[in-house]
């Protein structure tokens, strides 16, 4: 509400001195100021100087932002196998585009100086000069066909999954309005039919429990994912257009009602270890700091104080889907091959888990009539721990 206030005082100050400098030109009429409209050497002397401010403005607000706010993007410590080659891609852009840049703006300023407008100098007529043309078309033309060349070679080794020949562990990600389902293939590693029909109390993801190779399948409230193993991801959306984001992993997928989209990667990194990296750990320190500033504040207030903030990985909706989207996260752990086993032996299947809610049904421990039962992801999640 403040900063709109700042916002409206701002504007309407701005309208008060372009009316103010409007009265002082109606003053001026008749006396001896210059009213032709026509630039001359000190306008042009004034705009020149503005262009080389300018340049400085830009490079100090890049030099600024770099050191500033230069560790938020995740450019390296990447968690996946393909996340290395993603980041060098991002690397090489950048680098080629700040070079660029820096080079062509100084150029640009410069030269806008340097020919700024004289009196008595006449511009010089300048059909063409083919060796310039060819050298500013097909230098940017070759670096560009590189880079796109390069991008395509990662983006296809990145996308295309031999399912036969490696095998990787099938993992269904489903998303909701406001949320995030997963379900484990199980023995077979084939997930069996799903489809937003099948959808009734406790069977959230609306899985086909007719179908074989269902009866194995196990759903989840957090991603569990063994590290060393190539996972794909079947991914579906139960209602809008939702995006799979696990940044950590360098891994997005859009979520499409209707279709099953998907993308595979291998986890290199557990979430112990990438606890103890120092570019995490420095984040952390970090985020606990601004915490415990905060949490002064609030305690101050006779608020309760935040706690200390331990580093997870997350899947994350990065499509904006609604009024909740912000907090549609889940957690990701990454953990060794036995671990993992260990965590998803102790879980019960899909099946087994109507089962036994339907025997308790039958033995009337639990409501009966499927419409009346709250389907809640937590409740969900606690029935089948
Ligand atoms: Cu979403």
């Amino acid at each position: 509400m403040t900063s709109l206030l700042v916002l409206v005082v701002l504007v309407l100050v701005s309208v008060a001195i372009w009316q103010l400098t409007k009265i002082f030109d109606l003053t001026q009429v008749g006396g001896d100021a210059d009213n032709s409209q026509v630039a001359n050497d000190n306008d042009n002397n004034v705009n020149g100087y503005l262009m080389f401010a300018f340049l400085v403005f830009i490079y100090i607000t890049t030099i600024v932002c770099v050191v500033k706010y230069g560790h938020f993007p995740l450019m390296s410590n990447s968690a996946s196998e393909h996340g290395v080659e993603v980041d060098r891609l991002m690397w090489i852009s950048m680098i080629l585009i700040f070079f660029v840049q820096t080079i062509t703006q100084a150029l640009l300023h410069f030269f806008a100086y340097k020919y700024r407008g004289k009196k008595g100098n006449k511009a010089l007529y300048f059909a063409d000069n083919n060796k310039l043309e060819m050298i500013w078309s097909i230098i940017p033309a070759i670096t560009l066909a590189g880079l796109i060349l390069y991008g395509l070679y990662a983006w296809t080794n990145i996308m295309f999954v031999d399912e036969e020949a490696e095998n990787p562990m099938v993992v269904e990600v489903y998303a909701y309005q406001f949320g995030w389902k997963i379900r484990y293939a199980g023995e077979d590693n084939v997930l069996g039919k799903a489809n937003v029909r099948y959808i009734e109390g406790i069977n959230d993801m609306g899985v086909d429990l007719a179908d074989p190779n269902a009866q194995d399948d196990i759903q989840a409230s957090e991603l569990h994912l063994p590290k060393g193993v190539k996972v794909v991801f079947k991914i579906r959306s139960q209602d809008v257009l939702h995006s799979a984001y696990m940044p950590h992993f360098r891994a997005q997928m859009n979520c499409v009602p209707g279709m099953v989209t998907q993308f595979a990667f291998t986890p290199t990194i557990t979430t112990l270890d990438m606890r103890e990296t120092p570019e995490m750990q420095e984040k952390v320190a970090n985020i606990n700091k601004i915490r415990a500033d905060k949490s002064k504040q609030l305690v101050a207030d006779g608020k309760e104080a935040l706690d200390p903030y331990t580093f997870d990985f997350l899947l994350l909706c990065n499509k904006i889907c609604g009024k909740s989207h912000y907090n549609m996260q889940m957690k990701i752990v990454v953990e060794s091959k036995e671990d993992f086993k260990k965590w998803l032996s102790e879980k019960t299947t899909i099946a087994q888990t109507i089962k036994s809610q339907e025997k308790k049904a039958e033995e009337g421990e639990v409501e009966t009539d499927s419409t009346k039962v709250v389907v809640d992801s937590t409740l969900v999640a606690q029935k089948l721990k």
